[in-house]
């Protein structure tokens, strides 16, 4: 299985402005961690007991201007990142008005379901995004708590039921952002994975606009079998409905499944017949097609572009 990127490869300026601040903050608390370390060591070396003292030393009760000091500095450093913590979330979750969202995620068990309100394209578990741009995400779910979260891009967001929560998503450099659903949701939490796939304006445009269109449907060869078996075995009824997921440009996707498997022609035909065995429990049911209709079905999907 892929690995996460970690929090610390900030590939977003919300991401670097969250890793900015945990690192000032941790910088700040070691230093007064040193401060105090050598302070104690000092003082229980230089005011050890020694043989010649009898008496007890002299006591100190009350001190005004110790008590502001010690008063004032803890609560300006606790003033400076209250500041620092309002900046960086202003910076990571500026407020969006009545913006309509670029992007709608709506999470179901176990996968993503993605809608680009303004382009009108529909996909899975593969969020494409132009980089340099802050896309505004909806975020929302079908039936338990998920959990959006691309560690380099930016902070957690769940995915409530009934609730809409937004996010801000960009990214500052290509590349394929891996992610996964943060909040337990059943038994296959584990294989909800997300892949972001931040391009140039220009590969997103041009992603968008492929995605756009409806494929022909094949007339001939194994193909056209398949067409007519996927209307015929009732795998319309899930996937032209929003039960599972969007399966228009399935070919263009690296992965099936969020991310049980590479997205192949030979995994495709062994997820067809038996996701059981490659995502356990998962919505998808085992359709028992014969070889011939799994060949069909695959030839079908793998010609939709
Ligand atoms: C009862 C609803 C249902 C039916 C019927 C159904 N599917 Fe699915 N299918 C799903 C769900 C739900 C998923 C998502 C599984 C997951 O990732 O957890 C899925 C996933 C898939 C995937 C992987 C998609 C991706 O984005 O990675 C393919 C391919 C697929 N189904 C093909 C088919 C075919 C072909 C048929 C008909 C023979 C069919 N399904 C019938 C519900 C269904
Ligand atoms: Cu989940």
């Amino acid at each position: 299985m892929d690995k996460l990127g970690g929090v610390f490869n900030a590939s977003s300026p919300e991401m670097e402005a969250m890793v900015d601040l945990t690192l000032f903050i941790i910088i700040v608390a070691v230093a007064i961690l040193g401060i105090i370390t050598i302070a104690i060591t000092y003082i229980l070396i230089r005011y050890r007991r020694r043989s010649a003292d009898t008496a007890e030393p002299r006591q100190d009760f009350g001190s005004t201007k110790v008590e502001i000091v010690w008063t004032v500095i803890p609560a300006l450093i606790v003033g400076v990142f209250f500041f620092s913590t309002i900046k960086t979330m202003y910076a990571v979750n500026p407020p969006f008005g009545d913006r309509e969202p670029d992007l709608v995620i709506i999470g179901h068990q176990w996968w993503w379901e993605l809608f680009y309100p303004k382009s009108g394209v529909r996909t899975a578990n593969e969020v494409h995004i132009p980089i340099g741009k802050k896309l505004l995400v909806r975020l929302n779910s079908v039936d338990v708590i998920h959990d959006f979260w691309v560690p380099e891009l930016g902070p957690k967001i769940d995915l409530v039921p009934g609730h809409t929560n937004h996010i801000w998503l960009s990214a500052s450099k290509p590349g394929v952002y891996l992610g996964a659903c943060a909040e337990f949701c059943g038994v296959q939490h584990a294989n909800m994975r997300i892949r972001v796939i931040a391009e140039t304006q220009e590969d997103f445009d041009k992603w968008q606009e492929e995605h756009r269109k409806i494929p022909p449907t094949p007339t001939t060869g194994e193909a056209a079998l398949g067409a007519k078996l996927f209307q015929e075995k009732a795998c319309t009824n899930c996937h032209l409905t929003g039960v599972g997921p969007d399966l228009t440009h399935l070919s263009s996707r690296q992965t099936l499944a969020a991310g049980a498997l590479e997205n192949t022609p030979s995994n495709l035909v062994k997820w067809l017949k038996n996701p059981e065995k490659y995502k356990p429990s998962s919505y998808m049911p085992n359709m028992k097609l014969t070889d011939v209709e799994v060949n069909a079905i695959v030839a079908y999907l793998e010609a939709l572009k």
